[in-house]
């Protein structure tokens, strides 16, 4: 890259005449011009990264940053009477919906930044992620048309390497679009778009469209295969060109990820194209896949494990279908000449109960399945995944999740970042475990870090006033719960317990009470009923508490619309405390926990997925831990009756009873809904999150924050510490777990 070049190039731009719109796209492909330009290392040995979801957000600053011009751009641009920040007006490429997605643009990122060739493969969205708008309280949802105002300058299509995916009803044209990611090696995500006809066009419409009828179900078993198909298909070709067809050697040069079970299809593309179009036997196809492969597992939580229906998947990809089918027969042989028992061949087996286990075929052939923190892949090894990991353990690892500081503490808080440069210099910047050599007791240090949150605070509130209308309180706690709406998470045993602190502050017993603001972003689901009344139920306390003279002056509720990752950069940095509830055993990893860490925010929380090696790191006491245990909640299971516990708790019981009390208006019965999830068996059983159970403790937890709070260099000193002990929770350090452990890259 030619950094003169490119500034040279920036300075010539005119400014005058023209719209924010054609300056973003003429600066953009500047930068792509130099981007694209890089002469490529070409690496013996590639690692290839599948996933469904890539939640890149805002490509502009980042790119910048990576290309290393970003302070110098602001200031030519500024020089010519133009502001940068315009651009933080564009949308996020928003093409997944939570962790998953996001952590697949962390790891591309870092990768890069490591020098490492990892290329990714997913689906290029016409609608990414909806839009989510608060009516009356309520979630509307509109279409993500993310493309229509910038357009997108960071993607080149690349007409010529289309390939054609079959379906037994129609060809569908896979058309690459190649999105560079800069770094020490420029690698790329390429995303395929379907084209060929209306019908083939819908593919790639919607992300996760609702698979609650057949078609739905249909569509979805169609996007998987699409870009799995593709992907394999480019690799395969490309390699028989370039090899032959000693698929021998394929593993030499190839090493897949598969990031969840919604890429599985492409083991059976890659047996598929093996077996019957170069014709080797199924032994020696599934020989070399189980060399290639490897499968991360992302959640435990059974609606989310897919299987599809053989019926459903015979009726569009009956070939796909056979050879599952053939692979199930197979490895059922294997496992009994190894003498597994009959039970662990059940639990194993890639048909049951006429469906496809799609994380049962990734656990079968993957040369490494892992989980995403220590409890987690604990959990696979002893629940999920036993009887494999009984016959396999070595095949087994954890590699804790991580999120990358560049765009989660140089892009949004530079302040953080320059106050690390001040203190150590710039090699932290390459070397960030370094930032663990900041002195936390040191005053000035702690006067200097109080100042730069105060700083991020009051930028985080003058956003949250522009986007919502709403003014956050001054000299407060901001404690943010940032994350997709789900009840295993729940949000609803944080609404129960601000309604606690509401009332004891109306009764006048929390006479000392700092002032709190809650800060919520989620969106739920289109089709998730129960999460959708959790945020209304949220918003009403908002209302409650707002128009209510005696105590809007010291607890404020506020549920941001349209959280994305563009949202996420400016809560993060702006918050004093992460609240990461989740029911014990059911949060995998959690990355905005990281996040918020980075930034310096203290934990309240469950010990659960990453928090646990989170304060691990930066110490239980620099951090608010309560609830029950994975262990404990083992023991209460078929023990907790839900109904008797709030009887005996008025303190719990006074705060239910206005789901159902009028309290609130509820004409429609959304929140007797709520009650009746915490009381009554509907889907699942009475409160299956122990929502009640530690409803109490979690109040307990942060009435312990608001009194600490108080004292502004210790509570300062905790936040200091969790973010000078974050960097284990980079994802470069992930990334070369990744590349060592499992990828040999
Ligand atoms: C499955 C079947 C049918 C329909 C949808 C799905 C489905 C879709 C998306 C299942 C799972 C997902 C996404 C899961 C996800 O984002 N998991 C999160 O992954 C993060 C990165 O590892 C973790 O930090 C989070 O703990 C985990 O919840």
């Amino acid at each position: 890259m030619n950094r003169e070049r490119l500034l040279e190039t920036l300075w010539k731009i005119e400014v005058k005449n023209k719209t924010a719109v054609e300056l973003y796209q003429e600066i953009s492909a500047a930068c792509m011009n130099e981007i694209l330009s890089e002469k490529q290392k070409i690496p013996a040995r590639r690692a290839y990264y599948f996933s469904v979801e890539y939640l890149m957000g805002r490509m502009f600053f980042n790119n910048l940053l990576a290309l290393g011009i970003l302070d110098e751009a602001r200031e030519i641009f500024a020089r010519k009477g133009f502001d940068l920040n315009t651009f933080e007006d564009v949308e996020d490429a928003a093409l997944g919906n939570g962790g998953l997605g996001r952590l697949a643009a962390c790891y591309l990122d870092s990768a890069a930044n490591e020098g490492y060739p990892l290329y990714g493969f997913g689906i290029r969205y016409k609608y990414g992620l909806f839009r989510q708008k608060f009516i009356h309280g309520e979630q509307v949802e509109e279409a993500d048309d993310w493309l229509r105002t910038w357009g997108d300058p960071w993607s080149v299509r690349r007409e010529n390497e289309k390939i054609e995916v079959g379906f037994s009803d129609m060809v569908v044209t896979a058309v690459p679009y190649d999105m560079p990611i800069y770094g020490n090696s420029v690698n790329i995500l390429r995303l395929f778009q379907a084209e060929g006809s209306p019908e083939a066009e819908k593919i790639s419409e919607y992300l996760y469209p609702a698979d609650d009828t057949e078609d739905g179900k249909l569509l979805r078993i169609r996007q998987e295969y699409f870009f799995s198909a593709a992907a394999v298909g480019q690799l395969v070709r490309k390699y028989v060109k370039n090899n032959g067809k000693n698929f021998g050697h394929f593993p030499d040069f190839h090493v897949f990820q598969l990031n969840d079970t919604h890429a599985v299809f492409a083991v059976a593309e890659f047996l598929r194209l093996l077996t019957k179009e170069y014709h080797l036997t199924l032994p020696r196809a599934v020989e070399i896949a189980k060399k290639t492969f490897n499968y991360t597992n992302h959640t435990i939580l059974p609606e989310a494990l897919e299987c599809w229906d053989v019926t459903l998947v015979e009726k569009i990809l009956p070939e796909i279908a056979h050879i599952l089918t053939r692979l199930h027969i197979f490895a059922k042989r294997e496992w009994r000449t190894c003498g597994y028992q009959k039970e662990e061949i059940a639990e194993m087996s890639i048909v049951c109960g006429g469906k496809f286990s799609m994380a049962n075929v990734a656990v079968y052939i993957s040369g490494h399945v892992n989980g995403v923190a220590k409890i987690h892949t604990k959990i696979l090894k002893e629940r999920l995944f036993a009887a494999a990991y009984r016959h396999a353990p070595e095949k087994f690892l954890n590699v804790t999740n991580g999120v990358t500081q560049r765009r989660w503490l140089l892009l949004c808080n530079e302040e953080l970042a320059r106050f690390y440069d001040r203190n150590l210099g710039h090699g932290w910047r390459e070397n960030f475990p370094m930032i663990e050599k900041i002195d936390c007791d040191d005053p000035e240090i702690l006067e200097a870090f109080a100042k730069i949150k105060e700083t991020k605070k009051r930028q985080l509130a003058s956003y949250i006033e522009k986007r919502e209308g709403v003014k956050l309180l001054e000299n407060a706690i901001y404690i943010a719960q940032v994350k997709r709406l789900h009840e295993y998470k729940r949000q609803l045993m944080t609404a129960l317990a601000i309604l606690r602190i509401y009332f004891d502050l109306k009764a006048g017993r929390l006479p000392d009470f700092t002032p709190t603001v809650f800060i919520f972003g989620a969106k739920a689901a289109g089709s998730y009923k129960r999460a959708k009344e959790i945020i209304l139920f949220l918003n009403k306390i908002a209302e409650l508490i707002a128009s209510d003279g005696e105590v809007n002056g010291k607890l404020q509720v506020v549920f941001v619309q349209n959280y994305d990752v563009s949202y996420a950069e400016k809560i993060v940095a702006g918050s004093d405390v992460s609240l990461q509830v989740s029911t014990a055993g059911f949060e995998a990893s959690g990355t905005g926990n990281m996040k918020l860490m980075l930034s310096g925010a203290v934990t309240v929380g469950t010990m659960d997925g990453a928090n646990i090696e989170i304060v691990e790191a930066a110490g239980r006491e620099n951090n608010y831990i309560f609830g029950a245990t994975v262990e404990e909640i083992g023991e209460l299971c078929g023990i907790y009756d839900p109904v008797s516990f709030a009887t005996r708790n008025p303190r719990i019981k006074e705060v239910t009873d206005t789901l159902t009390d009028g309290t609130f208006e509820d004409a429609d019965g959304k929140l007797k809904d709520l009650a009746a999830s915490l009381f009554e068996e509907t889907y699942n059983r009475a409160d299956h999150y122990y929502v009640l159970y530690d409803l109490l403790p979690l109040v307990d937890a942060l009435l312990k924050v608001n009194g600490e709070y108080q004292n502004r260099v210790l509570f300062t000193r905790k936040q200091l510490k969790n973010a000078t002990h974050s960097a284990f929770f980079s994802s470069d350090r992930a990334i070369k777990t990744y590349a060592e452990k499992i990828w040999g890259i």
